[in-house]
Order: C-alpha cells, then sequence, then structure tokens
C-alpha cells in the first residue's frame, strides 16, 4: 500500500484551520489538522514544501516509522510550527488505520473506558456580573465544568481571554482584523487582589457541585502563583491554569510546596520533553497539550500513559483554533485514557463548521460521545473550504503598564 498524493487546504468560517488530506492506492484517505493559531501559513508550507513530497510512495501504515523519519530526520527538531505538521500527519495516517480496519480509533487504543467524556467551555464577562450571566447560561446547557474569567476593576485594558465589552461573551481571542496585534495591559497586583474574592462569589453563587476552572494565562511569577494558589484554595477549583511561564518546568516547585490546589499546564508545550519533569516529580494535576502541536496521536498517546504513571490526568487543549479532526483525535484518546480527566471544547457546533468538518460526534449535557463511524469519524468536504481564504489574524501582546513586555 502507497501514499499517492496529499492535499493541504487553509480555511475555514472565522478560522484558518490548515487540513492535510492523504490518499492511498487502495482508496483510502485520511484527515489531520495542522491549524497552529497565529502561524496557519507557516504549518501549511512546511506540510507543502518538505513534508507531503517525502510522504509519496511510503505505506500509510507505517505511522510509527513515518513519524521517527520526520522528527529525527530535520535534524534540527520540535518547535510548534514542525510539531503541528507533523501532527496532521500522524492524525491522518491515523485516520487511514481507522478506516482499513473498519473500527473508530479508539478500539485501537483499547477500546472505551466511558461512556462519555466531560467537557468544560468558557464562560467569560468585561466583569463579575457579566460573567455570572455566562456561566448562568452554560450550567443551563448542562455544562458541568466552565473555566471561568473575567475583567479586573481598575486594570487598563481587558484582562486575559475576556473582552471589553458586556455581553460579548463568547467571543474572543483572536482577532482577526490585522496581522499586528492589540496591545493589552497587566497589572499583576490588581488581579491578585481582585480574583480569588471573584472566584470566592461565583463558587457561593453556584454551589458545591459546578467544576470551576481558572486560566492564569501564565502571568505569575512562582512566588505570585504560590501565594494566588494558598488563597484560592477554599474555592475548590477543578483546575488552576498555567499559573507560572510554562517553559520553566521548575517554576512550580514553590507552588507545590505551598497549596493542593489542582494544576493543570501544558498547552503550549510540543514534546514530551516539554513536561516529562512535571509529570514524574507530580509537580501537575492535568496535562494540557494538544494533539496536533505535540507532534499528533503518536506522541500524544506515549505522553498519556507517563502521565498515568504518576497520577496525572488528561485536560487537552480545545481552543477555538483546533479543527474538529484534532477534536476528534482527542476525542477518542479521551474515551480510551484510564486517566482521562476533562476536555476543553469550543469548537464544534456551528452549521458552517458541521458543513466543512461533517461527523457524528455529540455533545450532550456536558459530556462529549466519539462516533462509531472509522478512524477519527469526520470527513471533510473540499467545496465548502473553497468558500473560505486565510485570514490574516493575531493574538495580543501584553505589556504592563510602564511598557515592559509581558507573557499573553
Ligand atoms: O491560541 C492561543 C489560545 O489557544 C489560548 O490563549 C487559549 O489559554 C487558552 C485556553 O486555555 O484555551
Ligand atoms: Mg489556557
Amino acid at each position: 500500500m502507497k501514499i499517492t498524493d496529499a492535499k493541504v487546504f487553509v480555511g475555514g468560517p472565522a478560522k484558518n484551520y490548515v487540513t492535510l488530506k492523504i490518499m492511498n492506492d487502495q482508496g483510502v484517505y485520511g484527515l489531520g489538522d495542522a491549524t497552529l493559531n497565529g502561524r496557519e501559513t507557516m504549518t501549511a508550507t512546511y506540510l507543502r514544501d518538505y513534508l507531503t513530497p517525502n510522504l509519496i510512495g511510503k505505506d500509510p501504515r507505517n505511522s510509527e516509522d513515518i513519524w521517527q523519519f520526520f522528527y529525527r530526520g530535520a535534524y534540527f527538531r520540535g518547535g510548534p510550527i514542525a510539531m503541528s505538521a507533523f501532527g496532521a500527519i500522524d492524525m491522518a495516517l491515523w485516520d487511514i488505520k481507522g478506516k482499513l480496519a473498519g473500527m473508530p480509533l479508539y478500539q485501537l487504543f483499547g477500546g472505551k473506558s466511558r461512556e462519555g467524556a466531560m467537557v468544560y467551555a468558557h464562560a467569560t464577562g468585561a466583569d463579575l456580573e457579566d460573567l455570572m450571566d455566562s456561566i448562568a447560561w452554560y450550567v443551563e446547557q448542562g455544562y458541568k465544568a466552565v473555566r471561568v474569567q473575567c475583567g479586573v476593576p481598575g486594570m487598563p485594558t481587558a484582562s486575559y481571554g475576556v473582552s471589553e465589552e458586556k455581553g460579548a461573551n463568547r467571543n474572543y481571542i483572536t482577532d482577526f482584523s490585522g496581522i499586528q496585534p492589540k496591545v493589552e495591559i497587566w497589572d499583576t497586583d490588581r488581579y491578585m487582589r481582585y480574583m480569588p474574592g471573584a472566584l470566592a462569589r461565583i463558587r457561593e453563587r453556584f454551589g458545591p457541585d459546578l467544576r470551576i476552572l481558572h486560566d492564569v494565562h501564565h502571568r505569575l511569577l512562582p512566588r505570585e502563583a504560590a501565594e494566588f494558589a494558598k488563597e484560592v484554595e477554599p474555592v475548590r477549583l477543578y483546575w488552576l491554569e498555567d499559573p507560572t511561564p510554562a517553559e520553566d518546568q521548575d517554576a512550580l516547585k514553590l507552588l507545590r510546596q505551598h497549596s493542593t490546589v489542582p494544576i493543570a499546564i501544558g498547552e503550549v508545550f510540543n514534546s514530551i520533553w516539554d513536561c516529562n519533569k512535571l509529570i514524574e516529580n507530580e509537580l501537575i494535576d492535568f496535562i494540557r497539550v494538544a494533539v496536533t502541536h505535540v507532534g499528533g496521536i503518536t506522541p500524544a498517546k506515549r505522553i498519556v500513559d507517563l502521565a498515568g504513571l504518576h497520577h496525572v490526568r488528561t485536560g487537552f487543549h480545545g481552543a477555538p483554533s483546533h479543527s474538529p479532526l484534532s477534536m476528534a483525535a482527542q476525542a477518542h484518546l479521551n474515551a480510551w485514557a484510564p486517566n482521562f480527566g476533562i476536555q476543553e471544547y469550543l469548537v464544534l457546533g456551528t452549521p458552517e463548521c458541521d458543513a466543512l468538518f461533517p461527523s457524528a460526534h455529540r455533545l450532550e449535557n456536558g459530556m462529549f460521545h466519539v462516533s462509531d463511524a472509522p478512524g477519527l469519524g469526520v470527513d471533510f468536504d473540499e467545496k465548502e473550504v473553497a468558500r473560505y481564504s486565510y485570514k490574516p489574524g493575531s493574538l495580543p501582546v501584553v505589556r504592563l503598564e510602564d511598557g515592559t513586555l509581558w507573557n499573553y
């Protein structure tokens, strides 16, 4: 069996999804997602210019060897662009494998460990009152878990993940009005003084059962993060996400000595080497890698297994930039993983997105139910994608009030 062709598409409804389609000589095709928010043309170019020409003629069933060929063969290893491009190839090869076997991917991993996978949504508000409305909306829809972010009084601009406009509570983050980023101003002191009380009020209003998550988005230094984590302990968060800059695997040691708040980190990681110490030293409770950005299903599964040895559960990244293909890859891992925790979920469900990526996966009462279709269980409509073109967009950058550049 041989790979005969591979095509790369860029576009989608209000997103720049990068979709890879790999064809073989048996008429079976596989699909993969290489979307890297804000750098979409880079993964597409890497795939088109360097990787897909090397796929032609290879046996698509040898997904492990193909992964090693690209990873080791690049010599200069790692990085989000390369790993996301490898991620799309690996996902597409697993899709082919599942289709050849006539089985949904979770069966190839070891079958189902649960019927549905709990997801969390993003509730957000310009202020706390606005946020409370947003949380109430998700609770009414049946969500059992929500990530909560709101504006901080006195902060010169919106804080992370929050719109400045009241009521605009479900759409933010990437600005597609151009390639130059918006600048947001951050004030750690105001955040540290305000947010613990706001989280306590959310817990008081929504009661003990709602799983409440909060994302610090790497903005605190290790000592500040330890103080913050200690202070929010009575709220009983499901997790505190990215309290410190993620490139320092030692940064969480101090926090761990001072607080038992569950910690989640990993959405910016590109390989097992970014999180092995965090996992082995049991400095985290949830690993948040994205299957795409970490190089695909093959390496993601190794991370899940390492995490399982150290009581670390999964909480795969599922920001709106991930296409339904990588969300499906994660859904199959979620159905199987003995150490599944929760899934971030924001992407599926719009009619335009469903038309581009038809699938029978479904969300019901805050639980994701994976379909039994062979492979990833998601198709791709090439006529639909022709309606969209690449839109230059950017995530904001963050500065302190004196102009110092900070972590987004
Ligand atoms: O592309 C960047 C976003 O994915 C990121 O800001 C979202 O922190 C995020 C999250 O938890 O989804
Ligand atoms: Mg995050």
